[in-house]
């Protein structure tokens, strides 16, 4: 195909999860030519390539969903926190109600793209995941809405190619599933996939070896069965829960108390917790005292409160002190809490096994399983690699994005990323975020953002359109303020103590810093506010 030949969209967007198929939407709408070009074989984002068993979503399911009255009216989840295939259906009702996939080229994996100043586009080239064709096409604007775990980490284990059983990591898992029923299983990593898988095969496996690096400091899930009566009595809040979400830190239906640790006596200190404890879920995180991501000495005390409440429930003293540590490994909820619903219960079982790689590293994997620097061979049948992803950036780093100066983003963030309000970078015209690094992205339930960004965004184009604007660039100045703002909450903060996703630290050699904005939805949505208000000050318009 030439270019001459080539279609030419307003927007191309590029992932079809919750913030793409928002854009799609709202874009369409108003009337804007708009695709999505999606990389796996049906709509959800991650909810397509999560399927491994026991996935599930950890946010509670009124507010994991379109806020529109017109689509939440005629949807019931079943249970409090829908599994992957509920959510899979969703995404399949919403495309029956709002007739998307026409506009949804599914097995499309964006390659590369360049920007044509004369023509003010992006020249944006893919490849069918399928037949491995290739093409391309002009958009106006690119809108990258490719999560913030859309590119699977994979450690470099010596060997790991070797292994003959099935080795998978969570986030490509066989479509077509795999009976773990009866085989010895390896789960390397415990946090929020491993956590679910491990609870969810331990019944059914003959032997479960779980690799832990770091324990993870998980809360209960306290998940429910949702009936007819009970969705009807919810859809009645519905209006108001959603309305609450861009007033609270994380984009939830509730929000941290309006006092710290040490302005109340133990007595309701520790009364507070256990009532947050029984409501379970993510309120005893974020919606705990207010200075817990702030004061080390205050966190400690719920780090005590989670340690005594996990150890009740592991027979064996040597077992709990490796998952729930005198010690925390890291102040509390900096590192991204998970929910569990049956997981610490799991070492009590003959048929697992925990290795802590910290004291035993592993070496190697062998044909027949992994080597453990103890000269241990765990033999097994499947290999789970539960080990994360290359974060926020990882998605968009993947594609061989070239600016104005010939340089490639992933070349551009290896220093460290750059926007301006989280949605673009200087030297990349016409480009746009959702979900994307320095905003509140991975601190932010993923729905709300998709929604509430992702109105900025689309009112963003319209502005743009409407001003008989073609071409828009963040400023370099813009870019640092937000930088300079972002590096400065996030000292206040005690972020930077984990080792986690939240600051690129989980994979070797990428830069370490907060890569969310960590000053909560509301402020965010402000300061983007202020910059539409003043005529989209931070970018230049042309
Ligand atoms: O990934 P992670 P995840 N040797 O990075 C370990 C969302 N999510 O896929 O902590 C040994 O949290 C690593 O060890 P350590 C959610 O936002 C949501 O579990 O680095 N171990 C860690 O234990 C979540 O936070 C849902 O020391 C190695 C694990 O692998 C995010 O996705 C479900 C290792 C990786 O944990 C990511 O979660 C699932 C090595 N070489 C995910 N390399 C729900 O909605 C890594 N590890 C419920």
């Amino acid at each position: 195909m030439t270019a001459s030949t080539t279609e030419e969209l307003d927007v191309l967007v590029v992932g079809a999860g919750f913030a793409g198929l928002h854009q799609l939407d709202r874009l369409r709408t108003l009337g804007h030519s708009v695709k999505v070009y999606e990389a796996g074989s049906d709509l959800g984002g991650i909810w397509y390539w999560n399927c491994y068993p026991g996935a599930r979503v950890d946010t509670w399911a009124p507010i994991y969903q379109f806020s529109r009255e017109d689509l939440w009216r005629d949807w019931s989840f079943s249970e409090l926190y829908p599994d992957w295939a509920e959510l899979r259906r969703y995404f399949e009702y919403v495309d029956q109600k709002l007739d998307l996939r026409r506009d949804v080229a599914l097995n499309t994996r964006v390659v590369g793209a360049e920007f044509d100043e004369e023509r003010r586009q992006w020249l944006v080239r893919a490849k069918n995941t399928q037949t491995g064709q290739s093409s391309q096409v002009w958009a106006r604007y690119l809108v990258l809405c490719t999560g913030f775990g859309s590119k699977p980490y994979i450690p470099d284990i010596p060997g790991l190619e070797s292994f003959t059983g099935a080795c998978h990591h969570t986030a490509r898992w066989p479509q077509e599933g795999i009976d773990l029923s009866g085989k010895r299983v390896g789960v390397i990593g415990t946090g929020a996939s491993g956590v679910q898988v491990i609870q969810e095969c331990a019944p059914e496996v003959s032997h479960l070896t779980v690799f832990q690096r770091t324990p993870v400091l998980a809360l209960p899930m306290r998940q429910r069965q949702l009936d007819e009566d009970t969705n009807r009595e919810m859809k009645a809040e519905y209006a108001q829960r959603f309305a609450m979400r861009g007033q609270t830190f994380a984009g939830f239906d509730f929000d941290f108390l309006d006092k710290a640790v040490f302005d109340v006596s133990e007595q309701e200190r520790t009364a507070t917790y256990e009532k947050l404890w029984e409501t379970g879920g993510f309120v005893p995180w974020l919606g705990t005292f207010n200075d817990m991501f702030f004061d080390a000495e205050a966190n400690a005390t719920f780090y005590a409160f989670w340690r005594d409440k996990v150890r009740e429930r592991i027979n064996d003293p040597a077992v709990a002190e490796k998952l729930a540590p005198t010690e925390p490994p890291h102040p509390f909820g900096v590192k991204r809490p998970s929910l569990e619903q049956r997981y610490y219960e799991v070492y009590n079982q003959d048929n697992v096994e925990l290795v802590d790689v910290r004291e035993s590293p592993i070496q190697q994997v062998t044909p027949h399983g992994v080597v453990t620097a103890d000269g241990r061979e765990h033999t097994l049948d499947v290999l789970v690699l539960a080990t994360g992803f290359d974060a926020v950036t990882g998605g968009i780093t993947a594609i061989d994005i070239r600016g104005t100066g010939g340089q490639t983003l992933a070349e551009v963030f290896a220093n460290g990323v750059r926007t301006a309000l989280g949605v673009a970078t200087s030297g990349f015209p016409n480009l746009l975020y959702v979900y994307g690094p320095q905003s509140p992205s991975g601190f932010c339930n993923g729905p709300t953002c998709a929604e509430l960004q992702g109105d900025w965004v689309v009112e963003f184009l319209e502005y743009l359109r409407n001003t008989g604007t073609t071409r828009v660039e963040a400023t370099p100045e813009a870019e640092r303020e937000w930088g300079d703002h972002v590096a400065e909450l996030t000292e206040a903060t005690l972020f930077p103590l984990a080792k986690s996703w939240y600051m690129g630290a989980n994979v070797p050699g990428k830069k370490i810093e907060l890569l969310n904005y960590p000053g909560g939805l509301p402020t965010y949505l402000q300061k983007c506010n202020e910059s539409a208000k003043q005529g989209y000050e931070g970018f230049a318009l042309a």
